[in-house]
């Protein structure tokens, strides 16, 4: 028989703020995270789910003009096609994602979807966008003039060379920076349940076809019950080809803090990739149920957005492993 969710629940744990500071209740990458915060703050204090809180905060970025890209107004894949991968997921293992998915603006909500009305974790490219058509998702042209202009300049030369910290570049130089944007969400309530979101467009340029890391659970995301989640950001294929957010997840049911893990796999990620990395950036975000939280990356210039119990918002630079 499955456990009730309070079932999955380790007893030894203690759900109580940290002790050595405010207790995180929603965290998220990059400087936007803080107003996806804002939003999945909101929705908690208003009743919500934690479900309904990551949804909230991730579908804010997803609607941006401004943020290419989450969503609306992503930059395009090589072919001139926005396509957005995301993940949604809880504590009791319940997930639902999309990739590829193209004509919607809510990846995110679409994923949710996938998670309470089809028997699958994962659709992806036609299967997906049909699927969102047929659940009422309104159609929407993603592709917006800025991002097309920014895809034809890049087409004059078509060199891909993803560009580190390129979140929080407020002006972009159109063609030359592969611009990413990718926010990741997780939030815990009182008594320590857990719940992630991950959304984005995925590597500015890439090929038709590209999936990250971002919408593949134990990559961009991963959540376990009496344990605490993790997300990523960053070369998404670096963070693939280790599974990353379940090696920070793993790292910390093992006995590491969320700092510690995160540390762990970025450091892992250095070891096995050596040269291959140089210039490249990956972060990693965890929070555990007590509200502590972790954050590291390769390079310098990876921020992530804290909301505590009050609803106080603050945005933290994460230390790197290399200085540059
Ligand atoms: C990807 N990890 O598709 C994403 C991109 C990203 O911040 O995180 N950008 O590889």
């Amino acid at each position: 028989m499955m456990g009730t969710i309070a079932g999955a629940l380790p007893a030894t744990k203690a759900f109580a703020a940290a002790a050595t500071g405010p207790a995180a209740q929603i965290v998220s990458t990059w400087d936007f995270g803080a107003a996806a915060n804002d939003a999945a703050f909101a929705k908690l204090a208003s009743g919500g789910s934690l479900l309904d809180a990551v949804e909230a905060g991730a579908m804010v970025p997803e609607a941006d003009p401004d943020n290419h890209s989450v969503g609306y107004s992503g930059y395009p894949d090589r072919d001139g096609h926005v396509t957005l991968d995301a993940v949604i997921m809880d504590d009791t293992g319940r997930v639902g994602a999309v990739a590829a998915l193209e004509d919607t603006m809510h990846a995110i909500s679409v994923a949710r979807r996938v998670m309470e009305k089809t028997p699958h974790t994962m659709l992806v490219g036609e299967g997906a966008t049909r699927f969102a058509k047929d659940q009422g998702f309104p159609y929407c042209k993603l592709l917006t003039p800025e991002a097309e202009k920014a895809w034809r300049e890049w087409l004059k030369t078509a060199h891909y060379q993803p560009e580190a910290n390129s979140e929080n570049r407020i002006t972009r130089t159109p063609g030359g920076a592969l611009d990413h944007d990718t926010i990741g969400l997780l939030a815990r309530d009182t008594s320590g349940r857990l719940a992630g979101a991950c959304t984005t467009s995925g590597m500015a340029f890439k090929m038709r076809g590209r999936v990250g890391d971002s919408p593949q659970v134990g990559s961009g995301l991963f959540v376990e019950a009496g344990v605490g989640g993790a997300t990523s950001t960053g070369l998404g294929e670096e963070v693939t080809r280790i599974a990353g957010t379940a090696r920070v997840v793993a790292s910390m049911r093992a006995g590491k803090s969320p700092q510690a893990a995160c540390e762990e796999v970025v450091k892992h990620i250095a070891t096995l990739r050596g040269d291959a990395i140089r210039g490249v950036q990956v972060g990693f975000l965890a929070l555990d149920p007590q509200g502590n939280i972790g954050a590291f990356c390769l390079l310098p210039g990876f921020t992530y957005a804290v909301t505590d119990m009050a609803g106080r918002t603050v945005v933290h630079k994460g230390a790197s492993l290399f200085q540059a």
